[in-house]
């Protein structure tokens, strides 16, 4: 197949990019690469050095022998992703490239509003390119479990039935996101669906966890080819975070309680879901949706696992929570269609977090001490225009 992956320079992206073309697809990465200029502006940069996107692309050219198509462009430029689209002649697009920190989506005004801008109107582009060049085209879209947020009741993948006054359809499941960044996802499902219904698309949401690792075989093979580590506060995802915190004898930063509970996965069953996905196509048509996580735990019983599993001293902190959110409530979330489509998950286990503090202990010099702990609060609502009458 011909695979384009956007956001193909990101922590995610790249890796897939990778997986598909050494599994005989032919790739092509787009990526504007912004996700490098958050690090500038947040003064950090991934744990793991990672080259820049020309030495990669080299380098798997070495590597595999195989050539990926480079886009280097903006979502947000219409002539440029109907440019790309015209020139790729993708059967599928894998759409990765959104800001996806939610603390960054809250940081104030202007981090809110262009984290919303980028999201929806870059996905907005990518659904009228679709619809415009080749509505055969299969668009694989990254959204997020955070959508449904944690309602009391069982989360569906997607749909619900629901019967209301003695009348039944099915539905759209509800949904209650915990941030911007959350509530820019379901914004991107809601405009997907209506594509799909409205221009006989076809789709596949992929409402996935949060997940973990950094190391695959593709990116193995040489250090240009490594994936970003993120261990801020901002982008870094907690079980990471919690992994260098017990490398660098940093408390583990429990956010409240920690009795909030996530679904998660492993980096290595994030690029099999998408390759799955992809050549499993949605019919023209269909809005699929598939939870794309593997387990569930809380936040606490993560600290417990990574200070079970650090041979030295851990100790696990309760900070005041930054965000709102529950720290205590139930959670049981479907996620049996990827397993149906023949998904076989990498649980965590102490192997795979012990060979993430091998990760960390090569490279933990190169860490800023001063953005591990939270500075972003859920209840400001900080603007530029807040100091102004
Ligand atoms: P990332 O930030 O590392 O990668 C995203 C890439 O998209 C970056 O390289 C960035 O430069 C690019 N990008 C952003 N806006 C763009 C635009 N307008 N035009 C072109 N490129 C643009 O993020 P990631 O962790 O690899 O996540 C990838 C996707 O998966 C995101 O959509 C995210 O919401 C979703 N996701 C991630 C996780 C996770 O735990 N990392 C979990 C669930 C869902
Ligand atoms: N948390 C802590 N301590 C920390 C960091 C986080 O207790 O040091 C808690 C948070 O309060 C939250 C949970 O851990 O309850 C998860 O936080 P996170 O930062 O790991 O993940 P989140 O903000 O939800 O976002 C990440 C990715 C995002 C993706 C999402 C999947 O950054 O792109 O969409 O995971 S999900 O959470 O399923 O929506």
């Amino acid at each position: 197949m011909r695979i384009l992956v956007l956001g193909g320079d990101g922590y995610l992206g790249w890796p897939t990019a990778l997986y598909l073309s050494a599994r005989g697809h032919e790739v092509g990465v787009c990526d504007n690469l912004v996700r490098r200029d958050y690090d500038k502006e947040m003064g950090v940069s991934s744990l793991v050095p990672i080259a820049s996107i020309e030495d990669r692309v080299a380098a798997w050219g070495e590597q595999s022998g195989a050539k990926l198509a480079t886009y280097v462009g903006d979502l947000t430029d219409a002539a440029f992703v109907h440019r790309m689209v015209r020139e790729f002649e993708p059967d599928t697009i894998v759409h990765f490239a959104e800001q996806r920190s939610a603390p960054y989506s809250m940081i104030d005004q202007a981090h809110a509003v262009y984290t919303q801008t980028n999201n929806v109107v870059g996905n907005l582009n990518v659904l009228y390119a679709i619809g415009d060049i080749n509505r055969d085209i299969h668009l694989v879209k990254l959204g997020t479990m955070g959508e449904y947020g944690y309602p009391n009741i069982d989360i569906e993948e997607g749909w619900i039935e629901i019967t209301h006054n003695g009348r039944t359809d099915t539905m759209l499941y509800p949904k209650k996101p915990g941030s911007f960044y959350h509530l820019s996802k379901v914004h991107d499902s809601h405009n997907i669906e209506f594509a799909c219904r409205t221009w006989d698309l076809r789709a596949t949401d992929l409402n996935q966890g949060i997940v973990y690792g950094q190391q695959t075989e593709e990116t193995d093979a040489d250090p240009r080819l490594a994936t970003r580590y993120d261990y801020d506060a901002v982008f870094g995802t907690v079980l990471n975070r919690f992994v260098i915190q017990a490398v660098l004898g940093h408390p583990l930063t429990v956010y409240g309680e920690g009795g909030q509970t996530r679904g998660f996965l492993n980096i290595l069953d994030t690029i099999e879901c998408i390759r799955i996905a992809s050549e499993n196509p949605a019919n023209r048509g269909e809005f699929r949706v598939f939870n794309q996580f593997t387990e569930s735990f809380s936040v606490l019983e993560l600290a417990e696992a990574v200070k079970k599993a650090y041979p030295g001293e851990v100790t696990v902190e309760h900070t005041a929570n930054p965000r709102v959110e529950a720290e205590q409530h139930y959670y049981n979330a479907k996620h049996t269609k990827l397993v149906d489509l023949g998904l076989q998950p990498h649980l965590l286990n102490e192997t795979l977090i012990d060979s993430l503090f091998h990760v960390v202990e090569k490279h933990k010099g190169g860490v800023n001490l001063d953005a591990i702990r939270p500075t972003v609060q859920w209840r400001s609502t900080a603007s530029e225009l807040s100091s102004k009458k």
